[in-house]
């Protein structure tokens, strides 16, 4: 990973450690080259849970699976083993039914403005492509479901056969050689996609990185933040603290002890992407590409449904219903109900603490 240390002292570039100033440096163009990494807290208000927040988090909610432990469900030994628990959550995350929040819209607004380097998102939904954003600007570092192929001949797979068995809780075969199917997203023990490492050279031409939605648990990707020289200025959004440290060399320094360039903004991705879409007086634009962009989605998704629909009249639903795995069909209902409940939950929590506020005065490696 390359990494740029320097004992030159670079003035900083930030006024201090507020959204406004990274917002000036934006309007000042002394940032227009700008690298976005993503995590899966930008997709949970689009509905697709994350993997550690607790009570909400994948992690919490797969008890059903019975995993030796949570992280085996991206294990290749247990795939290989085992496909039905993947299948499952497959079932339930598989893109096609989430749309990108405005978080994802911010990332396709800074593309049309020529400020984006590149987006390197470790989300395996595709909510990125979905907004419009050329895929040349898209690095998905832990692949994606857009994609699958045999993990014994390496056989691509027909997205549309994937999608069908994955809809009906089908473990898809290769048409070759019978071998499982795999979407390729990254397991562990399975090297990061090519397109990782063939864009790494971005880093020593960014100008400013934002990081937003993730804890920075997953190696390497969470080493990227120390990819760009010393003096670039760093932007977290997250809800809660991820990535910091004492160190002069790596982890972001907060408390300016070293190097006065790194910002932290604690809230929710689209609310803290709306305020600084808001500071660079882009918040129109944002929210008028945010809903004819989903509009647009929707009438897409409405009319595919429709002609599948009749597809599968046509071919008699009833033979495919009776090839459907018991065992998918029971977990992925199971994690259903439990995001339900979550989802439900979180709402009345956010309910019952406005109603309160309304009282006191008349928001691969270690996956
Ligand atoms: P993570 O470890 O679950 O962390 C998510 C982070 O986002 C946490 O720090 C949360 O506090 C934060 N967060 C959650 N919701 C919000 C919100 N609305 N606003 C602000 N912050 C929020 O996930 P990471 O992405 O860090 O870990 C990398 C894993 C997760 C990758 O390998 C992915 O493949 C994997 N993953 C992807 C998806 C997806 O594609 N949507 C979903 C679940 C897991």
């Amino acid at each position: 990973m390359p990494k740029k240390t320097s004992n030159k002292t670079v003035p900083s570039l930030l006024k201090d450690q507020s959204l406004e100033s990274i917002a000036q440096l934006i309007k000042d163009k002394k940032a227009s080259k700008v690298i976005v990494l993503t995590g899966a807290g930008i997709s949970t208000k689009a509905g697709i849970p994350d993997f550690r927040t607790k009570g909400t988090g994948l992690y919490d909610n797969l008890q059903k699976f019975k995993l030796p432990y949570p992280e085996a469900i991206f294990d290749m030994e247990f795939f290989e083993e085992k496909p039905e628990p993947f299948y499952a959550l497959a079932k339930e995350i598989y893109p096609g039914k989430y749309y990108p929040t405005k978080t994802h819209y911010f990332i396709r607004l800074l593309h049309e403005k020529g400020l984006l380097l590149r987006n390197f998102t470790q989300n395996i939904d595709t909510l990125e492509r979905l907004t419009g954003l050329p895929e040349d600007k898209i690095v998905e570092a832990h692949g994606s479901f857009a994609t699958a192929s045999c993990i014994e001949c390496d056989k691509e797979a027909v997205e549309e056969d994937v999608r069908e068995c994955v809809k009906h809780a089908k473990v898809p075969r290769c048409e070759k050689c019978d071998g499982l199917i795999k979407p390729d997203i990254t397991f562990f023990g399975e090297s990061l996609p090519n397109r990782f490492f063939e864009n790494l050279d971005d880093f020593d031409e960014a100008e400013l990185l934002i990081v937003i939605g993730t804890s920075l648990k997953v190696q390497p990707f969470a080493s990227l933040i120390d990819s760009v020289a010393d003096h670039v200025p760093r932007l977290l959004i997250n809800k809660e603290m991820a990535g910091a440290s004492n160190s002069a060399s790596s982890g972001f320094d907060f408390k300016w002890r070293h190097k006065r360039r790194d910002v932290a903004h604690m809230d929710d991705c689209d609310t803290g992407i709306e305020k600084l879409a808001e500071l660079l007086g882009w918040q129109d634009e944002l929210h008028e590409m945010f809903t004819k962009g989903n509009e647009k989605l929707k009438a897409q998704w409405t009319l595919q449904d429709l002609l599948q629909e009749n597809k599968e009249e046509e071919e008699g639903e009833s033979v495919k219903k009776e090839e459907e795995d018991e065992e998918i069909i029971a977990l992925a209902e199971d994690l259903e109900k439990r995001l339900e409940v979550n989802k439900e939950e979180s709402s009345d929590q956010k309910e019952g603490k406005e109603k309160r506020k309304e009282e006191k005065q008349p928001s691969k490696n270690n996956l």
